[in-house]
């Protein structure tokens, strides 16, 4: 099958992918609150760029299009990490917002209990997904091994403590790399690097190289329309940092090293990951 580009790949694999999602959650959730509320954020208009990084990925390494919904399981458990953080980001104690993607944010939703059980829930079924799918062993295990690295602790988890506690301090240009790699970057590495553990492909450093990369530049994109709406004036972010066209110039070259790393890579066909690029264009 010929697919031109990352928006063709996810026009056709979106709508499996979103029912898969849907029917996952509503068979295996038998408490009824707990289900509405993992749900409603589960199905509250998401792009779904990781998993479709993460599926995107493996295509590109090989796995025939026919194929994919074998991968769901894991595709799955990434944007149930990825909707679990977005949850807990919401929260009264954390960034407190009271909207997420034009709704109302599901602790307003539900209540600060519920929502936090939501995300719990969200959080541990990502893990109970990869276990029961049909991969092999050492696929599934190599993407518990990534996803819980790059989402915990060491990872994602450790990101957003230094946000909450560093509210006070402004951080140097070094300290806000890490913290935007380790809150925003990990988990989309972590997408495009089991993409290409599951499809079988030795991991390389251009590879992470890009998946950083793009990771990096989502959240400075991010930053930068929270700035032209005149959000976050004092909080840690590089348009307040360094400015506006100076972030500007930093996502463009994020950019142009995105695409120079996979560019380099000679093992499988980049059409797809080139393509996604496009992504910081809109
Ligand atoms: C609570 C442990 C914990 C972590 C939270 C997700 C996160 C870490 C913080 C969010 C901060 C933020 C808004 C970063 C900007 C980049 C970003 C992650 C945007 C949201 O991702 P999208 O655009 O979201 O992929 P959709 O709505 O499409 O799913």
């Amino acid at each position: 099958m010929e697919i031109k580009n990352f928006k063709e790949f996810c026009e056709r694999v979106l709508p499996d992918f979103n029912k898969f999602l849907n029917d996952r959650l509503n068979s295996e959730i038998k408490q009824t609150t707990l289900r509405d509320a993992m749900l409603y954020s589960l199905d509250a208009g998401g792009k779904r760029v990781r998993p479709m990084l993460f599926l995107a990925t493996a295509y590109s390494c090989g796995v025939k299009f026919e194929d994919l919904p074998k991968y769901f399981d894991i595709a799955g458990a990434i944007e149930l990490v990825h909707t679990y953080s977005l949850i807990h980001d919401d929260l009264p104690e954390m960034d407190d917002s009271d909207y997420r993607r034009g709704q109302l944010a599901n602790h307003v939703q539900f209540g600060v209990g519920p929502a936090v059980l939501a995300g719990d829930g969200l959080l541990t079924q990502a893990f109970y997904w990869i276990a029961k799918s049909d991969l092999s062993t050492d696929k599934r295990m190599a993407a518990v091994r990534i996803l819980a690295h790059n989402a915990g602790p060491m990872g994602m988890v450790a990101g957003q403590m230094t946000d909450i506690t560093m509210e006070d301090r402004r951080l140097s240009e070094t300290e806000l790399t890490t913290l935007n790699k380790e809150k925003t970057a990990d988990l989309i590495t972590a997408a495009v690097t089991t993409g290409a553990f599951c499809a079988g492909h030795e991991l390389s450093k251009n590879l992470v190289q890009y998946a950083n990369d793009i990771g990096l530049a989502f959240q400075l994109k991010d930053d930068l329309n929270d700035a032209d709406d005149g959000e976050d004036a004092d909080k840690n972010t590089f348009p307040n940092l360094i400015g506006k066209s100076a972030t500007e110039e930093k996502l463009q070259e994020l950019i142009k090293d995105a695409l120079n790393a996979v560019l380099k890579e000679t093992e499988f066909d980049k059409n797809l990951l080139v393509s996604f690029l496009d992504y910081f264009k809109e």
